[in-house]
């Protein structure tokens, strides 16, 4: 059960009124979702009744192995969704798909029939079999196991992979306590030979996703039962934020993957090459490979800098009026009809400078010459990086092009920069929320802080928000963490939407802002909507101009949050790259996911009885 959490918000952000933020001066109501809170490491499975080896592993019928390629998957993998599952899981399993696609070859598709399958359910705990049974198995995601990364952990054992801590040579790196595991678990703590695993030719990874924590299966609650050799690994192991680099190398050449499904193009021009892109020597404007100069602006945090490398900049304090630079792709091929065009940029000159992206098509005779404008940036006083999404929606050949222009010269001391290109065959996000100066939010912020975003609005039409506790209650072995949640806003098209807003699923995305999208190791939540009701007795996701608080920032009102308050460890922001130029980077979603309510289907009959 959740509890309810009231907290007085009082502004103690000292210089808040730097921020780009809109701090909230409301009592803002927020309900935790003290499960997924406390749950730890959903995946161990405690009271499971299912028979199960190694925490989530089903013993399976025969022995299998992940060097015998007769587990092997053939792609696309068909699945079933059965009606046992929370809608939040459903959504939850498209959203794992996904990142599969994006930094794999492995796919999915629904069954239509056959004898091999994934069957997801709602059985107890999260757990599933290692490889392809080759007759229909069971992949259980129970309560609490309704999150991205627990499902890629989950497909990842029925890809074929077993987790990194019963490696052969585990003892090199980590230290396994038995007497400290509850008796009776110990073999959670098998170690196989490498007849029976491979390790694939990649080192060790304490940062898998399929590596245990170190308090797993513990009799003590202050004592670990598994420990790293490199101490600071220790606060490392059990990450479930995404796949690790190896946990992708390995899945990439078991499965003999050339390339990733949805990922289009990528370029962070650390190189002359600048993955290929081109200009015309006809521009009266060029664009420069540049070598930024790192730490003259933005905090020191973890020495990460997005002017720390090399990027395109076209100078605008030059030359004359409309004069500009074309920085076109190599062409591409989609295999969708949509796209997500995402990059950073930073305009420091005049506000009449532009950048304008701009689309070439296959004309419909082979030639990739049909122009399409997508998007025109401006030039203002905000003279930091800035992350952009453009969508596209392409089904033929295309580039995609940057045009610099010079806006008036007279009045520019600095021009047009663009760095870290991603191209994928994804949606774009419905909203992103760039928290500037993180660390100097975290310093200054203590347990009663809470920043409230903008108001943002879902592709339906929905008005939303998120709400940041950089101190939230949470803490574990790795010290802090940050908080998020989400609430409904009042919006300008709230009386033609359907009231409550059930079935909707809210996902929070704090974003990595590694350049390379395959090494994005992003931390996502999702919730979805429903019936339930507020202690005093509202209905939740209900009309936020009738059970919410108004709010004078956005001139709305604002309905109560759910969220985490373990969003995400004060560690992992220190460690990777989500903040980048001190700059933290929140998507948010909220999708209707009424067409997955019924979605299960029937295994083949005849094929069954085979
Ligand atoms: C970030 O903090 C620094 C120093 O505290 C301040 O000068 C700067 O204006 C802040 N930037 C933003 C975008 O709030
Ligand atoms: C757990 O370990 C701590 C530290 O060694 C000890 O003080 C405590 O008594 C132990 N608790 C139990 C329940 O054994
Ligand atoms: C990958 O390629 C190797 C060598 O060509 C082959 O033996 C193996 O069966 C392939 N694996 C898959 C999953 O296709
Ligand atoms: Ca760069
Ligand atoms: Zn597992």
């Amino acid at each position: 059960m959740s509890t309810v959490r009231l907290f007085l918000f009082v502004t103690l952000l000292a210089g808040s009124r730097t921020y780009a933020i809109p701090l909230t001066s409301q009592q803002t109501d927020i309900y935790a979702d003290e499960q997924n809170d406390k749950m730890g490491n959903p995946y161990l499975n405690l009271g499971a009744k299912t028979p199960l080896i190694e925490g989530d592993i089903a013993i399976p019928a025969g022995r299998n192995a992940l060097i015998n390629t007769a587990f092997r998957w053939k792609f696309p993998i068909p699945y079933i969704l059965t009606d046992s599952l929370d809608l939040n899981a459903k959504g939850a399993i498209l959203q794992a798909f996904e990142m599969y696609r994006l930094k794999s070859c492995v796919d999915f598709k629904s069954y239509e029939g056959g004898k091999t399958y994934i069957k997801f359910e709602k059985k107890d705990g999260c757990w599933s079999m290692v490889g392809d049974q080759q007759t229909g198995q069971t992949l259980s995601l129970g309560d609490g196991c309704d999150h991205k990364a627990v499902i890629e952990h989950e497909l990842l054992h029925a890809l074929g992979f077993y987790h990194e801590q019963s490696r052969s040579d585990r003892d090199d790196y980590v230290d396994i306590w038995l007497d400290q595991v509850l008796p009776g678990l110990e073999h959670n703590f098998n170690k196989y030979d490498d007849s029976f695993i491979t390790d694939l030719n990649t080192p060790y990874d304490y940062e898998s996703l399929m590596h245990y924590r170190p308090y797993s299966f513990n009799k003590n609650d202050s004592i670990p039962t598994i420990t790293t050799k490199i101490p600071e690994f220790n606060n490392i192991i059990g990450q479930y934020l995404d796949f690790s680099a190896l946990d992708i190398v390995r899945l990439n050449k078991m499965y003999n993957c050339s390339s990733p499904l949805t990922l289009l193009d990528q370029c962070a021009f650390e190189y002359i090459s600048i993955c290929g892109m081109i200009q015309s020597p006809s521009d009266d404007a060029k664009w420069v490979h540049t070598l930024g100069s790192m730490g003259t602006e933005g905090r020191p945090v973890a020495g990460r800098y997005r002017d720390a490398g090399y990027f395109m900049h076209i100078s605008t304090n030059e030359g004359t009026a409309e004069q500009s630079a074309v920085l076109e792709s190599r062409i591409l091929y989609p295999k969708r009809s949509f796209q997500c065009l995402q990059f950073f940029y930073k305009m420091t000159g005049s506000p009449q400078d532009r950048l304008v992206v701009w689309m070439k098509m296959d004309d419909g005779t082979g030639e990739v010459r049909k122009l399409r404008k997508m998007h025109t940036f401006w030039g203002d006083e905000d003279h930091n990086w800035k992350i952009a999404h453009v969508p596209l929606e392409v089904a033929v050949k295309f580039r995609y092009a940057f045009q610099g222009v010079r806006g008036d010269p007279a009045q520019s001391r600095g021009g047009i920069s663009i760095d870290d290109i991603t191209l994928t065959e994804t949606r774009c996000p419905a909203a992103v929320w760039q928290i500037r100066n993180f660390s100097h939010i975290l310093e200054t912020s203590d347990h009663n802080t809470i920043l409230t975003s903008p108001r943002f609005y879902s592709n339906e039409g929905y008005g939303f928000g998120v709400t940041m506790r950089p101190h939230s209650d949470y803490v574990d072995y790795t010290g802090g963490f940050t908080g998020f949640f989400f609430h409904l806003a009042s919006g300008e098209n709230d009386g033609t939407l359907q009231w409550p807003a059930l079935n909707r699923q809210a996902t929070i995305t704090v974003m990595d802002q590694d350049p390379d999208v395959k090494l994005r190791m992003s931390s996502a939540r999702s919730l979805t909507t429903d019936i339930r009701q507020t202690p005093d007795g509202k209905v939740f996701w209900d009309n936020p101009s009738k059970v919410g608080k108004y709010d004078p920032n956005c001139q709305c009102y604002r309905g109560a949050s759910r969220g985490w308050h373990s969003f995400i460890k004060h560690y992992d922001l220190h460690r990777r790259s989500y903040t980048k130029n001190d700059d933290l980077i929140v998507f948010v979603d909220f999708e209707d996911l009424t067409s997955l309510i019924k979605t299960e289907v029937p295994a083949d009959p005849q094929e069954r009885l085979q």
